[in-house]
């Protein structure tokens, strides 16, 4: 019996440590924590509402723009004006959104997710006449390989040739990435932490320059997402086919549901959106979304268990750094008390199995092409796929979004500060489910809750001492070498974890991470 500690483990946005404990070459039981602890929710009492617009997006400089929108439909919900939104407003909402998942999900399979896979040491034998190749090549004589080393080595599978025009495309997606970040800027201002998204609405109006400029980036991204991104996870998934066997999970999916289609309901779990909020399982059945089931339990984080089991518009932040048993600071969110995955695979499957006939088209046209079924999607090569169709599927819609803006018309509308209110903004962030909720009382912040997406998938074991997300898609796998655990890295990556989203400030006490082994 041995144990492999990963961590930091690298390529993934913030601090997350994974423990696993091998015993026959197989993972018998697996931990995964968050070290860094979460202090955001606090900083907002006692300040003006219309300031969680501004300082949420601060929580992440990946996901910023989720939480931009997660905290104005928040405000919306809280200021009574969520059915009052101008289309305009609402649009242009749904495409800095989809720009920004354009350019996030790119940004992983590319720059996070892809080295686990492609050997960029083989680059050294390269004779051929690309520059950014034979740059990059010109950096390995030099021994120069960072950011493509540390790493664990083996298992590197595919042809020269694949190799190759990977490594290539590696180098094209960060112009792409620009691209994405581009569009979102036309209408949100920059990026990272756009000013475009409001209460009531976007502080920008569309005019047939902007809507111009905006084509044309998504045009070029189109291309890239139809004929190099898409092609290119179905050529890894071909090679590591065993990978949609590995990673299974809890085998539940949760999805809040995503881009506004229907301005005029204040409901949002009724409101007509592009995905539709709902759970499913591996059994495909869908069913109806209720947020009154979600929880935030704690009995394995360091916070005091006084809070564990409260639905997050009542939730507290009491820490209890010295608990037995704690092991994380991200605290556990479940629904209706069991454990949920959320993620572009739950928003793709929610939907499949919800019987939304532009993603069943599409899964089951790619499935088709691999020779794979939909129970294969529960594995860490489905997680993958699910994120590039997705990404086809946003891309896609983004095009009739934009054809829908009417130039001189408004997109913003005013609202009364209310002395007492409480409001919920619920989203599809790139990495899944987040929600933000708030209670206001004398015209100030006196709660603000937020749940990412990475606390679902990252979580630690729950009250009933069931293991998160995270931890159940690693436990059971087999490990060829454990000096080097690539499996396991290339499980946590299939979920593109944000522990910066997680968990936000360092404990002032300081914490011991313990052993190093960076991969
Ligand atoms: Ni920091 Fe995030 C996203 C949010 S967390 S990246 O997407 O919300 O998983």
């Amino acid at each position: 019996m041995g144990k492999i500690i990963i961590d930091p483990v690298t390529r993934i946005e913030g601090h997350l440590k994974v423990e696993a404990v091998v015993d026959d070459g197989k993972v018998k039981e697996a931990k995964s924590s968050g070290m860094l602890f979460r202090g955001l929710e606090l900083i907002m009492r006692g300040r003006d509402p219309r300031d969680a617009q501004r300082i949420t997006q601060r929580i992440c400089g990946v996901c910023p723009t989720s939480h931009s929108i997660a905290a104005a439909l928040n405000l919306d919900s809280a200021f009574d004006i969520a059915d009052k939104i101008p289309d305009n407003g609402r649009i242009i909402r749904n495409l800095i959104l989809g720009a920004a998942h354009i350019a996030d999900h790119i940004l992983h399979f590319y720059h996070l997710v892809a080295l686990d896979y492609v050997d960029v040491a083989r680059l050294a034998k390269y004779e051929g006449n690309n520059p950014a190749l034979n740059s990059i090549k010109s950096f390995i004589a030099r021994g120069e390989l960072g950011p493509f080393v540390p790493r664990y080595e083996g298992d590197y599978r595919l042809p020269d040739e694949v190799n190759e025009q990977a490594i290539a495309h590696y180098v094209a997606a960060f112009d792409m990435r620009r691209k994405g970040q581009e569009m979102l800027a036309l209408f949100g201002g920059k990026m990272p932490h756009n000013m475009g998204v409001m209460p009531g609405g976007v502080a920008s109006v569309p005019t047939v320059d902007n809507i111009t400029s905006f084509l044309w980036r998504l045009k070029e991204l189109q291309e890239f997402i139809d004929n190099v991104y898409l092609p290119d996870v179905l050529a890894v998934a071909g090679v590591y086919s065993d990978y949609f066997e590995i990673g299974r999970g809890c085998g539940n999916l949760l999805a809040y549901g995503s881009y506004e289609l229907d301005g005029r309901e204040a409901d949002l779990t009724k409101r007509s959106r592009f995905f539709k909020p709902g759970t499913t399982s591996t059994s495909l059945k869908f069913s109806e979304f209720d947020p009154a089931k979600i929880t935030e339990e704690v009995k394995h984080s360091w916070y005091a268990d006084s809070i564990s089991g409260r639905h997050p518009s009542h939730g507290d932040v009491v820490l209890d750094e010295e608990k037995k048993g704690a092991y994380s600071w991200l605290k556990s969110p479940r629904y209706g008390r069991a454990v949920f995955e959320v993620g572009p695979l739950a928003r793709i499957m929610v939907n499949y199995a919800g019987g939304n006939p532009r993603v069943k088209s599409l899964v089951d046209s790619t499935l088709e092409q691999v020779n794979l079924k939909p129970k294969d999607m529960f594995s860490v090569m489905g997680r993958n796929l699910a994120r590039a169709l997705e990404t086809k599927l946003i891309a896609d819609a983004m095009v009739d979004w934009v054809l829908e803006l009417k130039p001189g018309e408004p997109a913003y509308i005013s609202y009364k500060l209310p002395e007492e209110s409480t409001g919920m903004g619920l989203v599809g962030a790139a990495r899944g489910a987040l929600g933000h909720w708030i209670e206001i009382k004398e015209g100030k912040i006196a709660n603000y809750k937020v749940i990412t997406p990475s606390t679902w998938n990252i979580s630690p074991r729950d009250d009933k001492n069931q293991p998160g997300p995270l931890e159940q898609a690693i436990t059971g796998t087999k490990i060829k070498d454990e000096a080097n655990p690539f499996e396991i890295v290339r499980i946590v990556r299939a979920f593109d974890p944000c522990l910066a989203c997680s968990v936000h400030l360092l404990s002032p006490k300081g914490r011991d991470l313990g052993e190093f082994r960076v991969c």
